[in-house]
């Protein structure tokens, strides 16, 4: 097991810089509300909070309107959220413990994963989404980061990124495009498509969901991010992957997603495998559902998420 001690680091990253829409910073509080850190006691694991962004203002650094380079929005931004992020998650994987990064959008998602293969530079990766967040500098249409996250983590197109990136460079590694694989992918820019092709990313879409069925598309992304089956794979999690009829509440809802059992059978199978090394569970959005029931449902799915990820919930 890859954490004998059973201690989670649980990191809140209330981040919205990534995108357009505010509300997704409420999310690890609302999550916390409603029973995260009593859910991870529940399943027998210690835990520790970390809160990175604590103590800059966020708020200040969207407002500057001068944040810009060509097209993307927010570099500064997005560069000082993933900075500290990355050094709470570097931290959590040289105490063992298991990161459990609560978002904010999924710009920090570069963070985790640069993280996550400075510990483990061979571990494999699964990106939960209806989107594959690979857009570059160049690619990006809407210029929103939270579109970008794996393509930093790859360095790709790194000649065009803003220098608010270099830090990213300077570490020395990168994730490789042989230890990702999606599952959900139902919304993929033309731009990404090539990046997917001529990289040969392992991508699971919601068509190959519905032909094989979610276990067979789960054991083929192990198998292709792990070929040795015993290296650790972290997750990361885009909730809007599951299906908007669960999951209302964030910011780019794509109809025609994984049902809710499908979307915790792969929590659960990881968690099976005792593979799973760390998750990350961003772009609940608590302000955009069109009711509070909608909300609870997705901030209640945001937590199921985390317990099939801890615990033993197939009996
Ligand atoms: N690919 C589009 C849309 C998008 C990506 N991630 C989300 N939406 N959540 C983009 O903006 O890059
Ligand atoms: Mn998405
Ligand atoms: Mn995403």
């Amino acid at each position: 097991a890859f954490f004998p001690e059973k201690k989670v680091t649980v990191i809140k990253a209330p981040f919205n810089g990534g995108q357009g829409k505010l509300g997704v910073e409420q999310a690890p509080e609302k999550l916390i509300e409603n029973g995260l850190l009593d859910d991870i006691k529940e399943q027998g694991w210690r835990y520790e909070i970390e809160d990175p962004l604590m103590g800059d203002d966020w708020r200040a650094m969207r407002a500057d309107a001068s944040d810009v380079y060509g097209n993307c929005k927010r570099p500064h931004m997005v560069s000082e959220g993933a900075k500290k992020v990355y050094e709470a998650s570097v931290r959590a994987r040289e105490n063992n413990t298991f990161p459990l990064t609560v978002g904010g959008d999924h710009a920090i998602g570069m963070a985790t994963l640069l993280a996550f293969v400075k510990k483990y530079p061979d571990g494999g990766i699964i990106w939960v989404d209806a989107h594959a967040d690979i857009n570059t500098p160049t690619t990006t249409e809407s210029g929103n980061l939270h579109g970008c996250p794996v393509a930093f983590a790859m360095g790709l197109d790194q000649e065009h990124w803003p220098a608010d990136f270099d830090w990213i460079k300077q570490l020395g590694h990168f994730i490789n495009p042989k230890q990702i694989a999606y599952i959900g992918l139902r919304d993929v820019d033309k731009g990404e498509r090539k990046i997917l092709r001529d990289l040969g990313i392992t991508a699971f879409s919601m068509y190959h969901v519905d032909k094989y069925g979610i276990n067979t598309v789960v054991q083929k992304a192990i198998k292709a991010i792990n070929p040795s089956g015993k290296a650790p794979i972290h997750v990361s999690y885009d909730v809007d992957g599951i299906d908007p009829q669960y999951v209302a509440a964030t910011g780019t809802p794509v109809r025609g997603g994984l049902s809710l059992r499908e979307g915790l059978f792969i929590m659960e199978e990881l968690a099976a495998s005792h593979l799973l090394a760390g998750l990350d569970i961003v772009e609940v959005n608590p302000a955009l559902g069109p009711t509070k029931t909608h909300t609870l449902d997705t901030v209640n799915t945001g937590l199921s998420i985390s317990r099939c990820a801890l615990g033993d919930t197939i009996l």
